[in-house]
């Protein structure tokens, strides 16, 4: 019989997890209708165009989750939940600082980091662990209370973490393995309809509604899932005319005509679903808590360093602007960026890989020469790389727009040192840096290309050198050259 790989698990994880989610929050299968349409919408109109930023097949089936745990403990149980199927911490974001309210977590997110394995199934959880330590938010008191609790409580089941590290392992699980592995790892991130206790819940969410519903309750369960959208400004646009009350923000760069980069993200408010809760006096009654919501995103080109320091100066110019009345943020980001994807990759702002064009008519001129001549004659051709990762103000953003509460927070302590070194301690597993594994794709696809241009005009291909587009704007580099064209 055979078995299942990885990225099967992967693969139909996200798709039992989106059936979940989709009976337990009705308004997020409207959200996939809505996407699905104007993703049809977008393609009809663009034709091939619509997919230089991935297929129509993977954007359609894309999603990324969101989950919250409590204590490093259970963020360790997670990485061997999800590294069974593929999915490894990238990236770090330290939610504490970015954001008005009170959110006490620090973040990763766990996805594909090879590219053939994004093609396979992009999918990605981006997961937060409660700061139980931090004395801004939790007393000495509350704090080990809340350790208390936690350390009482079991997320994930001891076969469903036998299975994952099986999985991860042996690289592959059994079918019937997969099976109960899927079936378990589903259900541990569905809503619990165990009661809440009332008074616990309310003291955590005095301090963060965020603490409450991590800590507050003796499961997790999955925050959102979120549908990958080609026009999200026309998805907000029909999501309000069906009713459906979005937050009032598409988070990420604005509209404007030149090349999408990063992400950008926006939801409908956090529906009230109904949970029970025993009272102080005993008495378990049906309530409502309102903490899990819809949320959408389009995916544009990844950026260098460089282009993020572009992003960065670009969002801090719109935040002092104020957003006025008459404010252009369109204009604002022309300021910033190229209007054009030529110029985003020749400026080394955007991340591009390049393939070598074999068939490119032969008019007499070799393909040798800097990789700025080799594109502008065509023997390069580049394609976008589309950002895989997240934007820790947007991520505040969504988790606050969704808060009923802003919660506190007492400045004047100091706040518990929970970094990226902390993380990768806690995680057990390299946390891996999305920075490096875009420089990576981009080199390699340069490299592979050069030695097959090398080959062409019969060179030595082992020669091939990648440069650093980082440091180096790509049209002024003079380092990287054809294999075998320098004397
Ligand atoms: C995570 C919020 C961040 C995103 O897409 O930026 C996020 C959460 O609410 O748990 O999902
Ligand atoms: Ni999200």
């Amino acid at each position: 019989m055979s078995t299942v790989a990885p990225w099967q698990l992967r693969t139909r994880f996200a798709e039992s997890l989106s059936e979940l989610y989709g009976r337990e929050v009705p308004a997020y299968t409207t959200l996939v209708e809505v996407s699905h349409a104007v993703n049809r919408d977008v393609a009809a109109a663009l034709g091939g165009g619509a997919e230089r930023l991935g297929s129509l097949l993977r954007v359609t089936a894309e999603r990324h989750g969101a989950i919250r745990v409590g204590t490093p403990q259970e963020m360790a149980q997670v990485a061997r939940v999800f590294g069974a199927m593929g999915m490894y911490p990238t990236g770090f974001y330290d939610l504490r600082d970015t954001s008005a309210s009170s959110v006490p977590v620090v973040s990763t997110a766990f996805r594909p980091v090879d590219p053939t394995e994004l093609a396979r199934s992009p999918f990605r959880v981006f997961t937060s662990v409660l700061a139980v330590t931090d004395r801004r938010y939790f007393s000495a008191d509350l704090s080990a209370r809340l350790q208390t609790f936690l350390a009482g409580r079991e997320l994930f089941a001891p076969r469903q973490l036998e299975l994952a590290d099986r999985a991860s392992d042996h690289g592959e699980l059994s079918q019937d393995d997969a099976q109960e592995f899927l079936r378990l790892a589903t259900g541990s991130f569905a809503l619990s309809n165990q009661p809440v206790d009332r008074a616990w819940y309310a003291e955590l969410e005095a301090v963060s509604a965020v603490a409450a519903d991590i800590g507050g309750v003796r499961s997790t369960h999955i925050n959102h899932l979120t549908p990958r959208v080609l026009d999200i400004d026309a998805l907000y646009r029909r999501m309000s005319d069906r009713g459906i009350s979005m937050t009032d923000k598409i988070q990420g760069p604005p509209t404007w005509p030149g090349p999408d980069v990063l992400l950008r993200q926006t939801s409908f408010r956090a529906l009230a679903e109904p949970r029970l809760f025993r009272e102080p006096d005993g008495s378990v009654i049906t309530d409502s808590l309102r903490v899990r919501f819809g949320e959408v995103e389009a995916r544009g080109v990844a950026l260098t360093p460089a282009g993020r320091a572009r992003y960065d100066a670009a969002t801090a110019q719109l935040d002092a602007s104020g957003e006025p009345a008459d404010a252009n943020p369109a204009a604002v980001w022309a300021q910033h960026f190229p209007a054009t994807e030529m110029e985003l990759f020749a400026q080394g702002l955007g991340v591009y890989e390049v393939t070598a064009n074999l068939h490119r008519p032969r008019d007499g001129q070799a393909p040798e020469g800097p990789i700025s001549h080799l594109l502008a004659s065509g023997w390069l051709v580049p394609t976008p790389v589309v950002y895989e990762d997240f934007l820790p103000r947007s991520a505040a953003g969504i988790f606050q727009s969704n808060l009923t509460s802003q919660g506190r927070k007492d400045s004047s302590r100091d706040g518990a040192e929970l970094d990226s070194h902390w993380l990768a301690g806690v995680l057990q597993v390299p946390l891996h840096d999305p920075d490096q594994l875009y420089a990576q794709q981009r080199d390699s696809s340069i490299t592979t290309a050069l030695t097959q241009l090398g080959h062409e005009r019969g060179g030595a291909p082992s020669a091939a050198r990648a440069p650093d587009l980082n440091r180096q704007p790509m049209f002024t580099s003079t380092t990287a050259t054809v294999p075998g064209s320098q004397p």
